[in-house]
């Protein structure tokens, strides 16, 4: 006899509460609440394999709601994954389980997205229903055909991102999205209604979303909404009315089942109303068994989908995007001997146009994007065509004013794979983005980040838009390459090496105002390096000008005349502070003397130049806002002239000589 949804359920709620109270932390209330929906998504309806974590082809589940980790952690053991173990689940939250307190992607197979941020897991799955469009189109149905699937609570729903990404959503028609929304009524504060009254049904159909409402505690009113969903040609939110902490019968429905252990009495007592008799961490062989082989209904579409690879003249390729390698021999040589053939004065943004144009045509995969600032970030190319509801094959969205919405959605696409999704605005609205350049960082996703207009040196815009503390913020984050290239040829260095790097997001910092080429000789890849000796000291060395971006030139009109004075500097560009910090120490002291006043010149915050300039260095920065006015003037007010450094510099040299 068949095992009721019901009691497949309550191997999730029991998993839950004991893996909660063994750690004495976590969120019992969303995973008890949810199970019934969740029991018939996995395993009525969403494609997958157990036994293939990674098939391409398989649906993409986002558990938005990422507090209720454990609700996903159950479903990945109960219908077969390797991992977790039920010893996995047992140390839910401890130090090496990969059963971490929020889904982490890089911790276990079947976890599609790290969540815990709310509302950024709804904004991903939009990314990822974009992906799966994309390559549908180019790739046919033979290869390409699966759904993305989401969880949302009520918290994702409040949070803006859902606006931004629902919004872009609605706009592509990605009908092939759908996402449960938990709605039980209940935050952590207490019930909704203590903070909020909007319709969110109306508020999606207003964005050209399907919504349909079912009990989510009733079998037969899910699997209804569902089988709706999936044939509405739009983007369906199904708005599951269940009650948090069902099962809990004291504390079910209220915010208390939200985020602790319920306490021995309380699990005792909903071991009883669930007629759920067996000890923790221990399913009943019955069923267990019902849930692997509910979990292995995949293996024929799984099957079925390699036998239409292996007949596919397509599949070599679509498989190496697939593993994100980048083609055999890629490289951007070609491209910078011909600017060491005939240099370019030209803003960085511009440079980084120019090598999107051979990068874009030798990588097809790449999906190129701006917030509404297109034309100033220089991110569509010539044959870029717009990806758009009509034509998915585009490989250029117009993701509209939202940054947030374009940053998270470009970690959807990027963890669905296949595609590498690189997205623009200015400098200064990277904090509008910082929460999903965060989440790319964090799960080592391949974003990249194309922030133009990155000092005072985009001029009359003035101080709302002039980035000041961006770059040093930015650097703090951990697995995030930060380049600001100083011309045309480090920019499409850098841009060489963000593609390389498959684990993570870079992020380019580009100029408004045309910058003249400073490196005149071929050779390798130098910005590899992180930094490297652009010019040696002519008379004897006593200083060393470490400088980024626009401020390299001014580094070498410095340097000009310091060496008019006889006195020797060296000058570093510094494109990229991880990568430097990753070179051996031999290189480090070598391009850092200790024998040599080291002065750093970035028109932005000074905060952190110590860490390469030390106590006694001289940092030429930015500690304020900048103002309104045009560049070279504003340039000239900051100190920002060789007239005005220099002789900072000597008189700095002065001082450490009289001490
Ligand atoms: C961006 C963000 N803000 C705050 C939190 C902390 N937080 C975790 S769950 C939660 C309440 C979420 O409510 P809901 O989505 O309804 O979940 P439920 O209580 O129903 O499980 C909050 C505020 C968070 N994880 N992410
Ligand atoms: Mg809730």
């Amino acid at each position: 006899m068949a095992v009721p949804i019901r009691t497949l359920a309550n191997a999730i709620r029991a998993l839950a509460m004991d893996a909660v109270e063994a750690a004495n932390s976590g969120h019992p209330g969303m995973p008890m609440g949810m199970a019934d929906a969740a029991t018939i998504l996995w395993t009525e309806y969403l494609k997958h394999d157990p036994g293939a974590p990674k098939w391409p082809d398989r649906d993409r589940f986002v558990l938005s709601a990422g507090h209720g980790s454990m609700l996903l952690y159950a479903l990945l053991h109960l219908t077969g994954y390797e991992r977790p173990t039920i010893e996995d689940i047992r140390n839910f939250r401890q130090l090496g389980s990969p059963c971490a307190g929020h889904p982490e992607n890089f911790l276990l197979e079947g976890v599609e997205a790290t969540t815990g941020p709310l509302g950024q897991g709804v904004a991903m799955a939009v990314g990822m229903a974009i992906a799966e469009r994309h390559l549908n189109a180019v790739y046919g149905d033979d290869l390409v055909d699966h759904r993305t699937w989401a969880i949302a609570g009520d918290g994702c729903l409040m949070e803006g991102v859902n606006h931004e990404a629902a919004g872009l959503a609605g706009h592509l028609g990605l009908g092939r999205l759908n996402v449960l929304w938990d709605d039980n009524r209940i935050t952590i504060d207490g019930a909704t209604d203590l903070s909020t009254s909007e319709d969110v049904e109306a508020r999606y159909r207003a964005y050209g979303w399907h919504v349909v409402r079912c009990d989510g505690l009733d079998a037969d009113s899910i699997r209804a909404a569902l089988d709706e969903a999936m044939a509405d040609p739009r983007p369906s939110l199904i708005a599951c009315r269940t009650i948090i902490g069902f099962g809990a019968p004291n504390k079910q429905g209220t915010a208390a089942t939200h985020g602790a252990a319920l306490g021995a009495e309380e699990v005792a007592a909903a071991r009883v109303a669930l007629g759920w008799d067996s000890p923790p961490f221990e399913i009943p062989e019955e069923i267990g068994a019902a849930w692997r082989e509910l979990g292995q209904r995949g293996q024929g579409a799984h099957g079925e989908w390699t036998a239409r690879l292996q007949a596919s003249s397509q599949a070599g390729e679509y498989m190496r995007r697939m593993a994100g390698q980048l083609p055999a021999g890629f490289s951007l040589g070609a491209y910078t001997d011909g600017l060491i053939a005939s240099p370019q004065k030209v803003a960085t943004r511009k440079a980084s146009e120019m090598a999107l144009g051979a990068i874009n045509d030798l990588l097809p995969e790449t999906i190129g994007g701006s917030a509404d600032l297109t034309g100033s970030n220089n991110t569509k190319t010539k044959g870029q065509n717009p990806l758009t509801k009509e034509d998915y094959s585009g490989r250029y969205i117009y993701y509209g004013i939202r940054e947030f919405g374009m940053a998270a959605a470009m970690n959807g696409m990027a963890l669905h794979g296949g595609v590498i999704p690189y997205g623009g605005t200015f400098l200064v609205f990277a904090d509008y983005c910082r929460p999903a350049i965060r989440l790319s960082a964090l799960q080592e996703a391949r974003v990249i980040y194309v922030m133009t207009h990155d000092s005072i040196g985009l001029g009359e815009d003035g101080p709302t838009h002039q980035p000041v503390e961006h770059l040093m913020s930015l650097r703090a984050m951990p697995n995030l390459d930060v380049y600001r290239p100083a011309d045309v040829v480090e920019t499409a260095e850098c841009w060489e090496l963000a593609l390389a790097k498959a684990d993570g997001p870079s992020l380019l910092a580009l100029t408004r105002q045309n910058l003249p080429q400073v490196r005149t000789e071929a050779g390798d890849n130098l910005c590899a390096k992180g930094a490297y000796r652009l010019r040696a000291a002519t008379a004897p060395r006593k200083a060393v000008l470490l400088a980024t971006g626009s401020e390299v030139e001014l580094a070498l009109a410095t340097a000009d005349a310091l060496e008019a004075q006889g006195i020797g500097a060296d000058v570093v560009s510094m494109p990229c502070w991880s990568l430097f910090d990753a070179q051996d120490a031999a290189y480090r002291a070598d391009l850092l003397p200790a024998d040599a006043l080291l002065v750093s010149i970035e028109a932005g915050a000074t905060f952190g130049w110590e860490r390469y300039i030390g106590r006694d260095g001289l940092a030429i920065g930015l500690d304020r806002f900048g103002a309104s006015a045009p560049a070279p003037d504003l340039f000239k007010r900051f100190g920002f002239t060789a007239e005005a450094i220099a002789p900072r510099i000597v008189a700095a040299l002065e001082t450490q000589g009289d001490q």
